[in-house]
């Protein structure tokens, strides 16, 4: 197995690094922070090991519990082995001195506490040069009111990862507008497509945070 393979397989199976106890028999071997620090050291281009081998291992996790395989504790480690991953690649896929080109805004919606896929949209977003404000997981139509008030011409991004919580998406776009905000929105996760973005009068929608960038980019005229 390659490298790229076997932190694909840490992430299935939950393992975060060394001196995780979790689960039993790969206890005391590298985990998914150890190998990724590993094939950065090997060169390895973080996109390709965010691509491969982090979101590939947890759509394999997604379909194991929705195979009734997985419960909620194995997605858990996983989520917090892919974590200890991203943090170490995040560095390197934000360019740090650049001039900010725009502001976005973004959050996980009312009573969604996903926010893997939400980081990585903001990493992404940083990374082409933008401020990002984050206002974390669960965040109720308020908050988007309060920092659309605050910072009038930024996009606003809202994660849903829930066929349940996409409904607050249109819900917090509502709020926004009938408190008089015109800040453009972008929608995304799982739980979204284009068809409920257009339904919903979502300014935008991605399907992946690489595209996320593109899309914020067109929205304030800097790409066609
Ligand atoms: Co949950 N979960 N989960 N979960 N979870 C899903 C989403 C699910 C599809 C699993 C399944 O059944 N196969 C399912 C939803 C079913 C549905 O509604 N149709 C589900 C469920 C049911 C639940 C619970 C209800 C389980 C329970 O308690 N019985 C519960 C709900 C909790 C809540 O939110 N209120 C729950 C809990 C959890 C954990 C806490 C254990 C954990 C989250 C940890 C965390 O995020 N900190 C978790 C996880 C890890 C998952 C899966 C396995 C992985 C999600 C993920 O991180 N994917 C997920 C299955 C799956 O999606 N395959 C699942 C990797 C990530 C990179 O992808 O988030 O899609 P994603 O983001 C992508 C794009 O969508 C896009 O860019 C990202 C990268 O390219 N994107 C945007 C995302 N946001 C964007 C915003 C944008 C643009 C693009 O613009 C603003």
């Amino acid at each position: 197995m390659n490298l790229i393979e076997v932190i694909k397989e840490n992430v299935i199976r939950g393992h975060t690094d060394s001196n995780a106890k979790y689960p039993p028999d790969l206890a005391g071997k590298p985990g998914v922070k150890d190998l990724v620090q590993n094939a950065i050291d090997e060169m390895i281009p973080a996109s390709q090991i965010l691509n491969e081998s982090l979101i590939a291992g947890m759509e394999i996790v997604g379909s194991k519990f929705s195979a009734g395989e997985y419960f909620v504790p194995d997605m858990l480690l996983s989520a917090q082995a892919m974590k200890s991953g991203m943090q170490i690649i995040e560095p390197l896929l934000k360019s740090e001195d650049s001039k900010k080109i725009g502001t976005v805004v973004i959050g996980t919606v009312k009573g969604d506490m996903h926010d893997i896929g939400k980081n990585l949209v903001r990493m992404m977003l940083e990374g082409g040069g933008f401020e990002v404000i984050d206002l974390g997981i669960n965040t109720p139509p308020e908050k988007f009111i309060e920092a659309a008030k605050k910072y009038p011409d930024a996009i606003i991004g809202m994660s849903a990862l829930l066929t349940t919580t996409m409904e607050n998406m249109r819900i917090s776009i509502e709020a926004l507008r009938a408190n008089g905000l015109n800040n453009k929105v972008i929608i995304g996760g799982a739980a979204a497509s284009q068809k409920f973005a257009d339904e919903i009068h979502a300014d935008g929608f991605t399907r992946d945070a690489a595209q996320s960038v593109q899309l914020v980019k067109r929205l304030i005229g800097l790409a066609a």
